[in-house]
């Protein structure tokens, strides 16, 4: 039998890129739930490291003995708005507030801003708990812009109002592929794979 990754995440659009990410490492990728884990997991830590060690540990607690243990914290950064919503942006203006409200609220608050002050990044931090117990991290980011407008229907969350000047488009406007290329999420799943196959 396959030997597991066992991802800790809630949220669907991750787990989409996630699966395409470590679809070379011939392990089968589980999302909690599919592991038949539910835990309530409080995220308070103050870094994209930390939350994601945290999801990584609290769903490690349930995992089986052979399982890797992965999670994903990530957030988008306006330096215009002091680098908000950061770590809390699924949180922002509420969890159930739907990326529609979210996108709008986010250009409004950058109404009249110029181009060159509309910089942003997506940050992504990678949690890894092996089997025996060793935990790793890894962190990738993509700089870009906030639009004007919604573009693009791919992705999920921010993507719509992400843009990639070199690209000219957003990366709700890529495919999953072109995504995982540049995107943070692609650029940390990366960076833990090279540090997995140095140490397991
Ligand atoms: P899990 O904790 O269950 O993994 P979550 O959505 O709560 O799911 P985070 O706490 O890491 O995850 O919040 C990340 C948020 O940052 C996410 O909900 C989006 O709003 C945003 N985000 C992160 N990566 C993104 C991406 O690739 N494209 C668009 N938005 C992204």
């Amino acid at each position: 039998m396959k030997k597991r990754i066992v991802f800790a995440t809630g949220n669907a659009g991750k787990l989409r890129e996630i699966r395409e990410i470590l679809g070379d490492m011939d392990r089968e990728i589980l999302s909690m739930k599919d592991a038949g884990i539910e835990a309530d997991i409080e995220e308070n830590g103050s870094t994209y490291e930390e939350n994601a060690l945290i999801k990584a540990r609290a769903a490690a607690a349930f995992a089986g003995p052979e399982d890797i243990v992965m999670a994903d914290d990530s957030g988008l950064e306006i330096d215009y708005l002091n680098c908000e919503p950061g770590i809390y942006s699924a949180r922002y203006l509420g969890e159930d507030t739907s990326y529609r409200i979210k996108n709008r609220n986010l250009i409004d608050r950058l109404e009249g801003v110029p181009d060159e002050k509309r910089t942003a990044r997506f940050v992504c931090a990678i949690a890894a708990v092996l089997p025996d117990g060793r935990e790793l991290t890894s962190r990738g980011v993509v700089e870009g812009r906030i639009g004007y407008e919604e573009k693009g229907n791919g992705g999920f969350g921010y993507d719509p109002i992400f843009q990639l000047p070199e690209l000219g488009k957003t990366t709700a406007e890529l495919d999953e592929e072109e995504k995982n290329a540049v995107s943070h999420r692609g650029r940390a799943l990366r960076a833990m794979k090279e540090k997995l196959r140095k140490v397991l």
